[in-house]
């Protein structure tokens, strides 16, 4: 289970979006390659009448160089045969910002707490991940549970990013928006 191939990596059962609604803070994310979110990155996710899966993430970037700000960005998420993985469609409220479309699979939540997820951008020839990158997600600002703490680690494992992580800040960079 920890041969490193992307189609082997366990994602959550049965994973119930409305209960993954609300806000999540990032605590710990690894990075892909190029530009990414800095910190103070909040997700809020949404199902909307349709039962589509929406969300909203803000954090800080610097782009340009040297143009720090804050990045609105949004994701429309398209369902695939497993409830747990999606593909997400985002964007930047401004042009100059990443627009793409990436999986985005939910490793392990217990919704109230924590949440893992981990997009893969290319597979290597071997089947393992070339690109890709993962949140941390919690509900809590100040950080995981204790007890979450090694329910994560085991999964950064599986995912073979184990070592990979680096702490996200929360300074309040974003919370004007
Ligand atoms: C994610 C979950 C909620 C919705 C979205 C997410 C991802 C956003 C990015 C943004 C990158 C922006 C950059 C701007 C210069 C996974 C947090 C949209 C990947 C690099």
């Amino acid at each position: 289970q920890h041969d490193c191939q992307v189609s082997n990596i366990q994602v959550m059962q049965n994973f119930d979006r409305s209960r993954y609604t609300g806000r999540w803070y990032a605590v710990a994310k690894k990075d892909p390659v190029g530009l990414f979110l800095l910190d103070n990155v909040v997700a809020q996710f949404s199902v909307d009448e349709s039962g589509k899966m929406t969300a909203t993430a803000h954090g800080r970037v610097i782009i340009l160089n040297n143009w720090e700000m804050c990045a609105n960005m949004f994701g429309t998420f398209e369902d695939t045969p497993d409830p747990a993985k999606f593909k997400m469609r985002y964007w930047g409220a401004a042009s100059y910002l990443q627009s793409g479309n990436d999986d985005h699979w939910v490793i392990d939540t217990d919704y109230d707490n924590y949440a893992i997820h981990y997009s893969c951008r290319e597979v290597d020839l071997d089947g393992t991940c070339l690109d890709g990158y993962s949140f941390i997600f919690s509900r809590h600002p100040t950080g995981l549970r204790p007890e979450d703490q090694k329910i994560v680690t085991n999964k950064k494992k599986e995912m073979c990013f184990l070592g990979k992580y680096r702490r996200v800040g929360h300074t309040g960079f974003c919370e004007s928006s």
